[in-house]
């Protein structure tokens, strides 16, 4: 872990008061303004009263209230990382107001307020009439309540005199200034509404640098960067440029879109992209895949083999899994399925027709041996690639999704989902892949475990059939510890078996995945199960798919 240095935004403000001749502040009222603020590389912002009370849509005359004008400047501060300075009109009312807007400010990591000498309700220093100054003692008094109520020697307070604004002439203006300087304040902000900069030109000249002096020149533009630093002025602030920007570009593409639609527009807006980027969505993206825990779950779909019998007539060239139910491939279902339940990679084992096997965002991985070797070598060909939990599934299943939902609650570490109708069923001639689990056979729809942590002792196509009492449908889930017992137990069979018979295959080269599993249970470990009741269909034969078709799982 790196700390950097830390420096307050108090500390960074007065460090540039030390470095910079002239220290630009420009006018901002959310995050957004701020950072476009800081994007052009100014010193720091002002968070302005008219500002954020245009954003408000309500006059820059102390109608929003201190909390508002807070959460605005906390807003700003927020996104930037050069200071804030906030406009805090009089203070939000007398001394008592003061102490705590300094309290508030200050807690908020504001680098300094900025408190103006009219009197409480303000009026925007622009609007002709009411411009009503406070004594000079009374605020005075609001500096030193507000100097001796910060926590930090760095928070800054400037004093705004607004003599010249009421009209009340220069030697006002400098007597006021020189008090509140006594009184504590960290700079004088002397501001004008002149057209011309000439009385403040004559104020800078009478003030002879006492103490440092900040500008507004709304007004009176023509004052250039390079007078001021010649004048000494320590601080300008561009008070509300941004805004007036923003609000004519907004009418100009509101004015167009009444007119042509969103047409021809995007030349005069910005790309979405840089939208995303003042959002910080490339450093929340970023922060994810550092931080974000992974979803861990994988799932494999075993779709090598190819179609065999009738349905192999009706599918053409088709691979099972892609045959169509609904206007959905079967494999479709299944990674919608699978998605659904947050599984992370999918990996499909292609063979048969593999070209045909083509939808997005699967990671394909193809049996070239689908036609000579057993059902178990397309699950082996993935398995070194395995390292966590995963599901396992036939790619020629139709199954309703709260099968996943209900294999997922499992944690056992080798999970089959078993199926209980096959005690309702044992007239058909197909040999499907039978188990026999601890319980008694009971036949008859049933939703619930027989009895808790019941296990598979059996599994194959060809165990007695009255003796089984289940069907294991081609789902199944297998944890950590699971994909581990997995892998341990096809280590310890591959050479052992290479030819000789293995349960119900030839040899270990041909054996079925139920094969493997007969050995796991042989080899001491559990193989659990959850028993569902229907609701699922193997499209191995073209009556079961007709079935499918027609939604009777
Ligand atoms: C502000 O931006 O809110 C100011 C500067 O106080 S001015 O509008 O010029 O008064
Ligand atoms: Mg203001």
């Amino acid at each position: 872990m790196i700390y950097h240095i830390y420096m307050t935004k108090s500390q960074k403000l007065r460090k540039l008061f030390k470095e910079k001749s002239l220290i630009r502040l420009v006018g901002a009222h959310n995050g957004l303004s701020a950072k476009l603020v800081e994007r052009h590389n100014f010193e720091g912002i002002w968070a302005s009263g008219l500002e954020v009370s245009t954003s408000y849509a309500v006059p820059d005359a102390s109608i929003l209230t201190m909390s508002d004008y807070l959460a605005a400047a906390a807003s700003m501060n927020d996104a930037v990382s050069i200071p804030i300075v906030a406009d805090c009109d009089t203070g939000y009312g007398n001394v008592n107001n003061v102490i705590q807007m300094v309290k508030r400010f200050e807690a908020a990591g504001i680098a300094g307020v900025c408190i103006e000498d009219k009197l409480f309700p303000k009026v925007n220093s622009y609007i002709p009439g009411r411009q009503e100054l406070a004594s000079i003692n009374e605020f005075a008094g609001k500096i030193m309540a507000g100097k001796e109520t910060q926590n930090t020697k760095d928070f800054i307070i400037f004093a705004r005199v607004e003599a010249l604004i009421a009209g009340w002439g220069q030697e006002e203006a400098l007597k006021r200034a020189n008090a509140y300087i006594d009184a504590g304040a960290d700079g004088i902000f002397i501001h004008s509404k002149s057209s011309q900069p000439d009385e403040i030109r004559s104020f800078v000249k009478a003030w002879k640098n006492r103490a440092p002096l900040i500008v507004c020149p709304t007004s009176y533009p023509s004052l250039t960067e390079r007078e001021m630093k010649k004048m000494k002025i320590k601080t300008v602030i561009y008070a509300n440029h941004g805004i007036r920007a923003a609000v004519k570009n907004m009418n100009t593409v509101l004015a167009h879109i009444t007119k042509h639609g969103i047409t021809k527009v995007d030349s005069q807006i910005v790309p979405m992209k840089e939208i995303f980027e003042l959002q910080e969505m490339p450093k929340m993206k970023e922060d994810e895949s550092k931080y974000l825990p992974k979803d861990k779950l994988t799932a494999v779909i075993l779709a090598a083999g190819g179609p065999k019998g009738k349905i192999k007539t009706f599918a053409g060239d088709l691979p099972i899994a892609m045959l169509s139910l609904k206007g959905e491939p079967i494999l479709f279902r299944q990674i919608k399925a699978l998605r659904k339940y947050k599984a992370g990679e999918i990996t499909v084992v292609r063979g048969y027709q593999k070209e045909k096997i083509n939808l997005p965002d699967v990671t394909y991985i193809d049996n070239k041996d689908y036609n000579k070797l057993g059902m178990f070598h397309s699950l082996k060909i993935v398995l070194d690639k395995l390292n966590d939990k995963f599901i396992f599934s036939y790619g020629d299943l139709v199954y309703d999704e709260s099968i996943i939902k209900k294999l997922l609650e499992s944690q056992e570490d080798i999970t089959l989902v078993v199926d209980k109708a096959w005690l309702d069923n044992r007239s058909v001639k197909e040999r499907p892949d039978l188990v026999k689990t601890t319980g008694k056979i009971a036949p008859g729809p049933r939703f619930l475990q027989l009895e808790a942590g019941g296990k598979v002792l059996k599994i194959g196509k060809k165990i007695d059939r009255n003796k089984a009492n289940g069907e294991f449908i081609g789902l199944a889930l297998f944890s950590k510890k699971g994909l581990e017992i997995l892998k341990k137990v096809a280590k310890s069979v591959s050479n052992k078996f290479k030819n000789r018979k293995f349960h119900e295959a030839e040899n270990f080269t041909s054996a079925h995945f139920n094969d493997v599993i007969q050995e796991i249970i042989n080899q001491g470990y559990k193989v659990s199960f959850i028993d569902i009741y229907k609701s699922w269909l193997d499209v191995d034969n073209f009556q079961n798919y007709q079935k499918a078709w027609k939604g009777e799982i």
